[in-house]
């Protein structure tokens, strides 16, 4: 475990590296706790390098067995005979040759003992690895930084029996028996120079199921999915989804793949979601196996946006790679946001967009609102690995979307193509990105590139009003964004806010300038006012009625929105609003201003009352249904954690779940008729389809029968009882579930007890177990949670697991994470203290689940900040979980 946090690193501290490696000769020789690895290393200094300066190699927690400097072994027992030193964290050679030459290292690694899981580690029977973003380093020491491109040469030689699969990078050039013996061996050879943290092996006995996919320019390339042996179907989905996002990348970016093989493995024990290491992606085998009776319809929809993302790697991340780790959203924000785009165009693109920024407030927002809070492109970091945040990846995406909204499709593409062409090959950074979209669209983007320097969402406000005499509509803009750790001041953004006016029984009416405001004819009819400054008055002419405006439609700009749209206008836009994000937008308003108001009823020790328009206007939503998966976001409430954002200060997460279920309550029991006919009308016919228009069918059945047992508890119960009995698909046996496990009592325990006993070889549905169990907003929960850490399928080592278990309960639970008593913290302190020595990484992430903790009530916010210091203060703590915690405090 690394403990140093001494060192911070800094962007403004950015050198070239002095020498550079342009050939990697690897032998690997698997075993269990002794694996050998022979690393022939090309070097030479760098020509825009310092002239003499020593070679450092980084490594993490290595033991070199023998080195040898252009043919010469070095002896390690006396470094002064050679001018260097090998630590385990270090090698240097003090004057190193300047021209070309050969480092070869030897090094000896245990991949059992790596409870890590970075650099070369077991999972289960596999052997794999993970490399980004500092993992190579524990393989063999190297220059570990992302500008140095190298063509990588692998000969991999493991017990056959063991490991009949051997992949790495690549084009496999060679394999055979090693004569003499029960092993083999295999070599790959990848022609395209890479970073090391884009390295992978793989030894494993494995499933396979192969297909083929012929590029656009008609070359055949070989795909492989490698799966625990039993679940190759499972892994059908993946394959066509794979197939799926290497046709759209041509289609829709004019990119094809360019290996003879691509490789996908699955395993179990996995930090993150899935690794696009070059050739030869590495996946938590969550996001690769889907069945109708294991995976929920959010489970496919997962599958398929991650294998999209991390195919789509192979040219935004691994073909053009980052300078260095502060560009780490050149590859995460861009891949991301072609994920999304690819997802929208494979599914509903208004319910996708939705989704997206439903996690997006809900993740991002918070984090940017929180101590956590950080720039899209970073300035300093102590730990690389806390800074693959929501903030990176999904604000990085909105920054290119953004882009996208400002210069137009046109010019986007042609910039993307830029791009490709100019860096391809290269490891780049945001200025260079950006540089191409200037280039091709004319503009200065030296004031839209402030998104990725200023942290914190801005406050978008605006007031509205009509001139009836000069029928002229005039909006008023301003922007303001807080202050963020280290960042008091915020210069103002570019703001693109795509619009419209919406006349009700009319629609959308024709746009049309009204002078002396700055605002060209062409600027207001494309619908999207560019905001720049800290104010701005628009004035729009030829008015005829007062029109209700549709602001921010499509979410156009990561901010939030401060309008007080009067209640009847929220009602018109739910109803009328030709942009179905807005539509949807305009009944989370409504939902949350009640619940605002309901939380300070319930803190005044009053009953909350609800509104009668609202819930007509949510029944004529289900009642006039043309598209059910858009209906079942409409009719979800927002979320806890939602409405305590909006209050913002001194939250009492009681109050919020208190007055979010009596809504929910008074919903159920007032359109009880709608949503039980919905109920029935949906019920399923045919065999199981993932696809988005069934997907969204069993949503709004899933959403009405959670609803319905809100509103009538003996019902609900009856109706989810006999749901998870009949139930054929995943997706309605486990929705059933969550509904049963809302409602105390022995339907819920025989429920689960039964599930159990029907999914206990399947481990990813076992994790739903664990996780929907935690987060049952009940006072017993805790107890549970601590129970089921003793169960016989619990384990520490594995981080689906853990991260169901414990961080379900962090993140999922608001009521008991934030008990009023302090259990939820002193537990989730507690567990990150005993993770940290095994896996400080997702350690560091169950920490962060204190994010929010400073808009807390004082007594619940003095609890938290005590469990923070708990934490900060313990010994030989990991720079992971140091770094997060001291970021946390005040
Ligand atoms: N680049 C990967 C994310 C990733 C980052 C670090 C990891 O180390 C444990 C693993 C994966 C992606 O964006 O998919
Ligand atoms: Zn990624």
């Amino acid at each position: 475990m690394r403990t140093d946090t001494g060192k911070p690193v800094h962007l403004k501290d950015y050198r070239v590296p002095d020498y550079l490696i342009g050939k990697v000769d690897l032998d690997v020789k698997l075993h269990l706790s002794a694996t050998r690895v022979q690393a022939r290393l090309a070097f030479r200094p760098n020509p825009n390098g310092r002239r003499n300066a020593p070679l450092v190699l980084d490594g993490d927690g290595l033991t070199a067995t023998k080195i040898v400097l252009d043919g010469e072994v070095l002896d390690l027992q006396n470094s002064a005979s050679w001018n260097g030193f090998a630590t385990s964290d270090a090698f240097t050679l003090n004057a190193p040759p300047q021209r070309p030459f050969d480092l070869e290292i030897e090094t000896e690694i245990d991949p059992s003992a790596n409870t890590q899981l970075m650099g070369l580690y077991r999972s289960g029977s596999v052997y794999c690895t993970q490399c980004e973003a500092e993992g190579f380093r524990r393989i063999t020491y190297f220059l570990d930084r992302p500008d140095v491109l190298s063509v990588y040469t692998v000969r991999l030689e493991a017990e056959s029996s063991e490991a009949p699969l051997l992949l790495s990078n690549g084009n496999k050039v060679a394999s055979g028996k090693i004569d003499g013996t029960s092993r083999h061996f295999a070599i790959w050879h990848d022609p395209y120079p890479k970073p090391c943290y884009l390295f992978a092996l793989v030894g494993s006995n494995l499933g396979s199921i192969f297909s083929d996919f012929t590029t656009r320019s008609g070359r055949k390339v070989l795909l492989g999915i490698h799966v625990e042996h039993g679940k190759e179907p499972q892994a059908a989905y993946a394959m066509d989804a794979l197939k799926r996002a290497m046709a759209w990348d041509e289609r829709v970016y004019g990119r094809e793949y360019d290996l003879d093989v691509f490789n996908i493995v699955a395993v179990s024990d996995f930090n993150m979601g899935a690794m696009e290491n070059k050739g030869l992606n590495i996946f938590n085998d969550k996001y690769v196996l889907a069945s109708p009776e294991t995976a929920t319809d959010t489970d496919y929809a997962h599958v398929e946006a991650v294998i999209a993302h991390e195919y789509f790697h192979n040219w935004t991340g691994n073909r053009i790679t980052c300078r260095d780790w502060f560009q780490l959203c050149l590859k995460e924000g861009l891949t991301v946001f072609r994920d999304h785009a690819f997802s929208a165009d494979m599914r509903s693109a208004p319910v996708r967009r939705i989704a997206d920024v439903r996690a997006l407030r809900a993740q991002q927002f918070a984090e940017d609102a929180g101590p956590l809070a950080h720039n899209v492109r970073p300035e300093t970091y102590r730990e690389i690995n806390n800074f693959y945040t929501s903030t990176i990846y999904e604000k990085g995406a909105e920054i290119i979307r953004m882009l996208k909204v400002l210069i137009g499709d046109d010019s986007f593409r042609k910039g993307m193509d830029l791009y490709f062409d100019r860096y391809d090959g290269k490891a780049a950074t945001i200025e260079d990105f950006i540089s191409c979209f200037a280039e091709i669209s004319r503009r200065d983007l030296t004031q839209f590139s402030l998104w990725y320097n200023q942290a914190g969402t801005p406050i978008l406000k605006v007031t509205a009003s009509y001139d009836e005499v000069a029928k002229t509509f005039t909006l008023d803009f301003s922007q303001s964004c807080k202050p963020t750790p280290n960042q008091e001041k915020k210069e103002p953004f570019v703001i693109p806010i795509a619009l419209g006016l919406v006349v009700p029984g009319v629609g959308d009416i024709a746009l049309r300038a009204g002078g002396n405001d700055g605002a060209s004819q062409a600027e207001i009819s494309s619908g999207v006012i560019e905001f720049t400054s800290t104010q701005r008055r628009i004035t729009f002419c030829d008015v005829a009625r007062r029109p209700i405006p549709s602001l921010l439609r499509g979410f156009s700009a990561p901010v939030r929105l401060d309008y007080a749209a009067g209640e009847a206008d929220l009602m018109t836009l739910i109803k009328h609003d030709s942009d179905g994000f807005n539509r949807w937008q305009a009944a989370q308003t409504y939902a949350t201003r009640m619940l605002q108001r309901s939380v300070a009823c319930i803190r005044a020790g009053d009953l909350p009352r609800y509104d009668a328009d609202f819930t007509a206007a949510l029944l004529s939503i289900i009642e006039q249904t043309t598209d059910p998966a858009f209906t079942a976001q409409a009719i979800t409430l927002p979320s806890e954690a939602d409405i305590a954002r909006e209050i913002g200060e001194d939250v009492d997460p009681d109050a919020i779940h208190l007055a979010r279920e009596a809504l929910r309550q008074d919903f159920g029991r007032e359109i009880k008729e709608a949503l039980l006919s919905a109920y029935t009308r949906l019920s399923e016919i045919g065999p199981y389809s993932p696809d988005a228009v069934s997907a969204g069918r069993r949503a709004l059945r899933n959403a009405a029968l959670d609803l319905l047992a809100a509103g009538d508890r003996l019902e609900g119960v009856c109706l989810a009882t006999r749901q998870f009995e009949d139930a054929e698909t995943m997706t309605d046996k486990f929705a059933a579930l969550c509904v049963l496990a809302q409602i105390p009592g022995t339907e819920r325990e025989k429920a689960l007890d039964s599930f159990y006993g029907a999914y206990q070889g399947e481990a990813l549905v076992i994790d739903k177990w664990f996780a929907l169990q935690a987060t049952i907003p009940e006072r017993g929960t805790l107890n549970r949670v601590k129970a089921l850490m003793k169960h016989k399928a619990f384990s520490y080592s594995n981080p689906n697991r853990l991260r169901a278990l414990a961080g379900s309960f962090a993140a999922a639970n608001p009521t008991q994470f934030n008990a009023d008593d302090g259990s939820g913290y002193d537990f989730i302190a507690g567990i990150v203290l005993d993770l940290d020595p095994k896996n400080p990484q997702l350690a560091a992430r169950l920490l962060s689940a204190f994010k929010s903790w400073r808009m807390l009530e004082p007594r619940r916010k003095a609890l938290a900040e005590s469990a923070l210091r708990h934490v900060a203060g313990a010994g030989a703590l990991s720079a992971d979980v140091k770094d997060i915690a001291e970021r946390s405090l005040p």
